[in-house]
């Protein structure tokens, strides 16, 4: 890139030399003129031919950036690979993601899989989840703008990233820049997390949500009151950074009722059921 833009601006420097030469000469003979013609089309000529051996080597920068990302693939012992798709670099274009564990004799290593369709293919390792395991659920847009320039709205991705008795623990993951997978932490190094469980008394989940031209995330809690009266509260989550989701605003509000309060033990977006009732899947 560098060099070609180098060479270009030599070349041109180079064309004007010439041409400064040429209509000095020009005065003077015809035959001048045709002189300086072969210098000029010396100088397109080898432009080309130069251009075309640093145009070959752009490409690769194009490919080679995203080399820079972890990558692995699905061994042939993988278990539970999962596939979603989204469209995680915002081009129009359909991009998918995995997820899976590799079994490692006492447990599993877990990974999720940005695979950009035509482009980057990049790993998030989750390393061993323990009882738990990573399980890729659907799309998001953590942060959807209505007349955003093309290629600025973007989905992100949410897993299951881990469990435990009352439920799961899911993770939202992106691509960056280059098309770099990457898992979104809370701005202070740990990832943020959205718990959809479901015990007695507490319940938690997700929704999507917006107004005005935006869509977002929203974490759902609720905990049981006198009776059958649920307290519950809508918690916008807002991008804080590249890489960093946070608790928001928060909305107060009071349910009567276990079908009244029961979506906020699931996990759904836009129509689009992750975890149901009774945490299926
Ligand atoms: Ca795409």
């Amino acid at each position: 890139m560098y060099s070609r833009r180098s060479f270009t601006a030599l070349s041109f420097t180079g064309l004007a030399a010439v041409m400064l030469v040429a209509g000095c000469s020009s005065s003077h003979t015809i035959g001048g003129a045709a002189t300086s013609t072969a210098p000029l089309a010396t100088t397109t000529t080898t432009v080309p031919e130069t251009t075309t051996s640093t145009t070959a080597p752009v490409p690769p920068p194009a490919t080679s950036a995203p080399a820079v990302c972890a990558d692995r693939t699905p061994s042939g012992s993988a278990v539970q690979v999962d596939v979603i798709n989204g469209d995680w670099n915002g081009d129009g274009t359909v991009d998918s993601a995995l997820s899976w564990g590799e079994p490692t004799g006492g447990g599993a290593d877990w990974y999720v899989r940005m695979q950009i369709s035509g482009g980057t293919n990049s790993v998030v390792a989750l390393g061993d989840l323990g009882a738990g395991f990573a399980a890729a659920l659907g799309k998001v847009d953590v942060d959807f703008a209505l007349g955003a320039e093309p290629g600025v709205n973007h989905d992100e991705m949410v897993a299951i990233v881990g469990s435990n008795a009352a439920g799961y623990n899911l993770g939202v993951f992106g691509t960056n820049a280059v098309g770099c997978a990457f898992q979104f932490d809370n701005g202070a190094g740990m990832p943020y997390e959205i718990p959809v469980h479901a015990a007695a008394a507490t319940m938690s989940g997700m929704m999507c949500d917006g107004g005005m031209g935006s869509r977002f995330v929203v974490r759902l809690e609720a905990e049981a009151a006198a009776g059958t009266d649920w307290n519950v509260h809508y918690i916008q989550v807002k991008r804080i950074g590249e890489h960093s989701l946070s608790d928001w605003t928060v909305v107060d509000d009071a349910m009567s009722g276990a079908s009244a309060v029961a979506s906020f033990g699931r996990a759904e977006c836009d129509g689009v059921v992750f975890i149901g009732p009774g945490g299926d899947y």
